[in-house]
């Protein structure tokens, strides 16, 4: 998968490019990113990339001039490739369709996506209406840019590129696989101040321990986010 970003932090994706899955992945080839950063395509001598905004008040926006030539930048770096043709802009906002399982899904199977990182108190509704085709939001609540979320996004569409985690069925029975939460799990001691091991766990019963686990899935579900258990998702014996 190739994804464009456009940021005025480039140096922040270390975060994700140097470090664990989303490292092994970048030099397996499995997920490509590169950077346009507005700050290279400003043209006066201090190369700004904030402006004022119109009608007053605190705060600066991203300077439309160099931010639309790094979105332009970022289109046709991936046309290049020949991976252009249907890549969409999304930029990474508050007011964005809030990202879930699913919609990783559907954002992980794409060959390429542009990344829209804002700054500051944000962009131009104009720059948003003629360029940016979708917006994504991590959640609800407002962070100091768009970096972070996109970095979390790109971490989530990753861990589904095939391969890129070690088992397969690790990524199978992540939570929200099955739209569950995920049972809980033992490591060694086996008594751990004073708590035991749940019996079943060391039964060597396979089928117990998968009846047992799915029982749990429900059970921290039903106490823990309700809101996530319909109809759909189960069958009758659930
Ligand atoms: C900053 C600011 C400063 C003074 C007065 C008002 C202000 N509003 C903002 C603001 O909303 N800044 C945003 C920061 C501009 C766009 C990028 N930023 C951002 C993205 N914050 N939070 C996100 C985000 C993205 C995806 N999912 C969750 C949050």
């Amino acid at each position: 998968m190739h994804i464009n970003i456009v940021t005025l932090f480039p140096e922040m994706f270390s975060a994700i490019t140097d470090f664990g899955i989303t490292s092994k992945a970048g030099k397996q080839g499995l997920i490509e990113l590169d950077y346009f950063n507005p700050r290279e395509f400003a043209t006066d001598r201090h190369r700004t990339v904030d402006d004022k905004p119109y009608g007053g008040g605190p705060g600066m926006l991203m300077k439309t001039g160099p931010l639309v030539a790094a979105i332009n930048a970022a289109r046709k770096g991936l046309r290049d490739k020949g991976r252009g043709s249907e890549a969409k802009v999304a930029y990474l906002s508050p007011q964005g369709r809030v990202l879930d399982q699913a919609g990783v899904f559907e954002l992980a199977s794409r060959e390429s996506i542009i990344l829209l990182c804002g700054r500051y108190q944000g962009i131009d509704q104009r720059v948003i209406d003629q360029e940016v085709d979708e917006e994504w939001s991590v959640g609800n609540f407002v962070l100091s840019g768009g970096e972070l979320a996109a970095m979390t996004l790109i971490d989530t569409v990753t861990r589904l590129q095939p391969g890129a985690v070690g088992d397969k069925d690790s990524v199978n029975e992540d939570s929200f696989s099955n739209g569950l939460l995920h049972w809980p799990e033992y490591t060694k001691p086996q008594v751990f101040n004073n708590q035991d091991v749940p019996n079943v766990l060391l039964s060597g019963d396979h089928e117990a321990i998968r009846e047992w686990r799915l029982q749990q899935s429900l059970v921290a579900t039903r106490e823990k986010r309700p809101e996530l258990i319909s109809k759909e998702i189960l069958d009758q014996k659930e």
